[in-house]
């Protein structure tokens, strides 16, 4: 089936499931989002991900796979706790399922969130940090067919201005998203700063280039978990990340209270 087709059909589906209510804003919760996504409020309705056309359920520890429809504010928000990573070889159209299924739904605004590396010493474990650019580095598209989708101002500069005047200790980079599952090697890291990466991970990007196409407004925010390889010495690790996630839970909890409502 057509990738838009699929969409369609779990937009559908996510009408019936939500009591019929439109959502103004869909949020992606990445590794280490889990819990802040509880400070959102008690969902109005609730449901495995597998509920809807498409979707799959999660390969990885900690990644969710549940669908949230919650009130924050004046603002019905559709949450995706966990997504599909590209790793996990389900292809591309797999990874923006979610992404499509809201702007089918009909959704305007899309919070994409993710855990990743820094580069920057100053982002401590736990350091929320914008998303103002990307650099693709997957060698994918989630696009098919030859439409040639601008990504200019991709990380919309109004969202983001809005986020600094909530929090304007909040720091900006440009996240670059690599295959994965392996976190990367000192020497690719080095690479990264010589292009003008901040933030590593393994998500967001093949996201946001889905939203724009659909024509979507992107809000993209990173929780640092860990220094990116090599900067600190220490290796990494899938335990680490999570705790910092926990660990920076109610702030980042609290920044989206706050962010949501004048989006
Ligand atoms: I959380 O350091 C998390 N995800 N590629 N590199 C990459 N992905 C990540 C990292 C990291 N930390």
């Amino acid at each position: 089936m057509n990738s838009q087709t699929l969409a369609t059909e779990a937009a559908a589906t996510l009408h019936e499931l939500t009591g019929g209510h439109d959502h103004d804003i869909a949020l992606v919760m990445g590794s280490g989002w889990l819990p802040a996504a509880d400070a959102l409020g008690t969902p109005d309705y609730e449901f495995p991900n597998t509920e809807l056309p498409g979707f799959s359920a999660p390969s990885v520890k900690g990644h969710g796979g549940t669908i949230r429809s919650v009130t924050v504010g004046k603002s019905r928000v559709l949450i995706f706790l966990g997504r599909t990573h590209y790793y996990e070889g389900r292809g591309v159209a797999a990874v923006v399922h979610g992404v499509r299924t809201a702007a089918a739904a009909g959704v305007k605004t899309m919070v994409l969130t993710n855990g990743c590396g820094g580069l920057n010493t100053d982002w401590t474990p736990g350091t929320p940090v914008l998303i103002k650019d990307h650099i693709n580095l997957t060698a994918q598209s989630p696009i098919e067919g030859a439409n040639f989708v601008d990504l200019t101002d991709l990380y919309s500069s109004r969202l983001r201005a809005l986020c600094r005047d909530v929090d304007p200790s909040l720091d900006e980079g440009v996240y670059c998203q690599f295959t994965g599952p392996h976190y990367e090697t000192p020497a690719e890291i080095q690479m990264v700063r010589a292009i003008g990466g901040d933030l590593v991970g393994m998500s967001t990007v093949l996201e946001a280039i889905a939203a724009r196409e659909a024509g979507m407004e992107v809000l993209g925010l990173s929780l640092v978990t860990n220094l990116a390889a090599g900067i600190s010495g220490a290796p990494l690790n899938h335990a680490e990340v999570l705790e910092a996630g926990k660990l920076a839970a109610a702030r980042m909890g609290g920044l989206l209270v706050d962010i949501l409502p004048r989006v």
